[in-house]
């Protein structure tokens, strides 16, 4: 079973969408395991305060770091071999590698949302393995990105897609988007689907799709066609 762990403090946003479709399915099924910690539970005033002022000034407001370091204690003590994984618009770009990385950590991974202007840099020095960001621009806060990050996990962790073959042509696999996608009718609203994907000729029904894949990339991702170039470069 996959374990995550969340530390927030807005404990009422979870499990939320994880609890429906794919993931919550595989959550019924006992493929993964969701817990969510409390951060201002280890406030220690009448107030429950969990944020304090910057040093150096400037606008906005930290996390407190011994609440932020007692919940990750006390999640380490359930998941003692779990990696902490702070959320952040600093962290490192999440991708599929990393999803991939990270649905194969044995112990699983303890989810740190930051809020306000974030938290203490020596807690992150003291407890943090990875920094993980899922985009650049700004969110409100950690909690909202880890709906998408775990979420890109899950499908990576056996069992939690039931068919295990849509796993192995998609999106970002050798660096390439997706190709486009028809069902039936065969006509509609007056377009009508490529001929080569009904001639029933594998081999040029790859061919478009390998093209279609490039062009697409090309267009939408240039950044990533660079990487596709180089990689197929290197194979020579
Ligand atoms: Cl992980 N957190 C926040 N607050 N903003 C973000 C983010 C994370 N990733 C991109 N923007």
């Amino acid at each position: 079973m996959y374990k995550v762990a969340v530390l927030t403090l807005f404990p009422d946003m979870f499990p939320g969408i994880l609890n429906h479709s794919i993931t919550g399915r595989a959550k019924s099924n006992g493929l993964w395991d969701l817990k969510v910690y409390d951060i201002r539970q280890f406030a220690k005033d009448t107030h429950k305060t969990a944020d304090d002022v910057v040093y150096g000034g400037g606008a906005g407001m930290l996390m407190k770091p011994d609440l932020v370091a007692d919940t990750i204690k006390l999640a380490k003590q359930d998941m003692p071999e779990a990696k902490v994984v702070y959320l952040t618009p600093t962290g490192t770009p999440l991708n599929q590698e990393k999803a991939i990385e990270f649905a194969n950590f044995e112990g699983g991974v303890i989810l740190l949302c930051g809020h306000y202007e974030g938290i203490d840099q020596r807690v992150i020095d003291l407890y943090v393995d990875y920094e993980v960001s899922i985009g650049d621009y700004v969110l409100t806060g950690g909690e909202v990105a880890v709906f998408p990050l775990v979420d890109s996990i899950l499908r990576n962790v056996p069992g939690v897609l039931g068919n295990s073959a849509t796993l192995h042509e998609e999106s970002f696999d050798n660096d390439l988007l997706e190709y486009p996608h028809y069902t039936r009718p065969a006509v509609f609203e007056g377009l009508e689907v490529p001929k080569v994907l009904r001639s029933g000729h594998h081999g040029k029904i790859a061919e478009w799709r390998l093209e279609r894949a490039i062009e697409k990339t090309k267009k939408v991702r240039p950044d990533l066609y660079q990487k596709y170039l180089e990689k197929q470069n290197k194979e020579k």
